[in-house]
């Protein structure tokens, strides 16, 4: 297979998060994030494991640039812990969490990597969960607060900034699956939470433009869903789905109105009390780039559910069920890996949402099995292909007229994957857990490669100016 050719101008990244990497847990001040509390409960992480260490980045920064700086790419895409600069989630600014993230922009600078910085990838202060979170409105308020924190501190050297990562599953995996902190299984606060997180992010837009930040946008996962079959009720269990998945973000942020089939989704759940007017304004200022995580497809069938009583449900109880993709390889995520579905989904957003802002692909990669091979080395080539394919598939939506500006593989390192602990490995880089020394994966050095071929490709181009 040979490498696809993407348009000089794409920018090329990698991403990590914050509590996915840091550790540090309790170190330069940092206060406790729901993370933390989860993480400490039983049974909620696989082997009750914790970010406690994660790959200790906090320490190791400085060779975490270096490895990038190595790899060649354009971008560095990074999580800020709220806690760390507000240990309570609001009132006295702990400097010295500050004065890390200071370091780590002007590192990333000096290796000639630019930052593009997520104020909140799910780790939020357990000090504002204890007032209910994203539950209460008030939570929202917090948020812009310390955007404005962040953004006066860092501003003059960060130039892209993502407010949310993913507020799907702060939302819905946080209080209706509840396989995220805090864990709660819940109808109308989810429904309260998505559209707290949803004016948290329009509050915040208001607050990096005041501070002068050039470029802000979010990151949201939208799905690319099939129906099982043909049938009217499976294609309807998708209708629901796109509600639940993407239609709740997409919706108000880009167009400024509400999902029209709330009530079909969730009977009496959405009733709308969390809601005050003028707040479609807030969450609809316009933007510079929307972030899109994309990993796999989703396939559903309308089945019965869980719960009949409408009142009793969980946000997340749509009356859908996952159907497997058949003849296909699966990740250790247990995910198919259908490169050609990302294509559509671009296609499809473009098509659906005609103010869509360009696009950053802010999360793509593949969770391996890859152990070290005898010589030491990791020979991932299911990765290898898995990005080269997704290239592929990226080219061909830029092919056909979606505009995306830049993308991020998820992710640099191995790290903390939520629930699922550290035996999924998504990194270029492998993280030896009981050592902490870092191992370039075959992947590292064929996207080190494939980068070297892009830029080759974009000196040309700057000779003709
Ligand atoms: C991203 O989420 C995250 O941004 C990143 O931190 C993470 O490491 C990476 O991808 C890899 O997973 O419990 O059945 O509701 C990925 C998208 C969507 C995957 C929600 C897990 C939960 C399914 N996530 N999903 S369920």
């Amino acid at each position: 297979m040979t490498d696809p050719i993407l348009p000089p101008g794409l920018l090329f990244g990698t991403a990590t998060a914050a509590y996915q990497v840091e550790g540090a847990a309790t170190e330069g001040g940092r206060g406790p994030s729901i993370w933390d509390t989860y993480s400490r409960t039983p049974g909620r992480v696989a082997r009750g494991e914790s970010g406690d260490v994660a790959c200790d980045h906090y320490h190791r920064y400085a060779e975490d640039v270096a490895l990038m700086a190595d790899l060649g790419v354009d971008l560095y895409r990074f999580s800020v812990s709220w806690p760390r600069v507000l240990p309570t989630g609001s009132g006295p600014v702990n400097a010295e969490g500050l004065a890390f993230y200071d370091r780590l922009v002007d590192t990333v600078l000096e290796a000639g990597v630019e930052p593009a910085l997520t104020l909140y990838h799910w780790d939020l202060p357990q000090a504002l969960e204890d007032e209910g979170g994203w539950r209460v409105r008030d939570t929202a308020y917090r948020f812009a607060e310390y955007a404005r924190v962040v953004a006066d501190r860092l501003g003059d050297r960060v130039h892209r900034w993502i407010t949310l990562n993913e507020p799907f599953c702060s939302a819905f995996v946080g209080h209706a699956v509840g396989r995220h902190a805090p864990g709660t299984r819940e109808g109308r606060p989810a429904l309260a939470a998505a559209h707290h997180l949803l004016l948290a992010h329009g509050l915040a837009v208001g607050e990096l433009r005041a501070a002068g930040a050039a470029q802000v946008g979010i990151t949201l996962n939208p799905d690319h869903l099939l129906p099982a079959t043909d049938s009217e009720a499976d294609r309807a269990a998708v209708e629901r789905a796109r509600t639940l998945h993407n239609r709740t973000w997409l919706d108000p942020i880009l167009t400024g109105a509400y999902p029209d089939n709330e009530q079909e989704t969730w009977p009496g759940l959405a009733d709308g009390s969390y809601r005050m007017e003028g707040d479609l304004d807030t969450i609809a200022r316009p933007l510079d780039f929307v972030g899109i995580n994309y990993y796999r497809p989703i396939m559903l069938r309308d089945a019965p559910h869980t719960e009949p009583d409408p009142a009793l449900r969980t946000a997340a109880d749509i009356g859908t069920e996952q159907v497997p993709f058949e003849g296909v390889r699966h990740t250790t995520m247990g995910w198919p890996v259908v490169p050609h579905t990302f294509t559509d989904l671009l296609v499809d957003l473009k098509n659906r949402y005609p103010g869509l802002p360009p696009l950053l692909i802010t999360e793509n990669g593949s969770a391996e099995d890859d152990r070290p091979d005898a010589d030491g080395r990791v020979h991932d080539a299911d990765r290898v292909d898995y990005l080269r394919d997704h290239l592929t598939a990226l080219a061909a939506a830029i092919e056909a007229g979606v505009d995306v500006r830049g993308y991020f593989v998820w992710s640099l390192l191995d790290n903390f994957e939520w629930a699922y602990g550290y035996d999924r490995r998504f990194g270029l880089v492998r993280v030896d857990y009981e050592t902490l020394e870092r191992h370039p994966k075959d992947s590292f050095r064929w996207y080190r490669d494939f980068l070297r071929d892009h830029r080759a490709r974009r000196r040309p181009e700057a000779d003709a100016r």
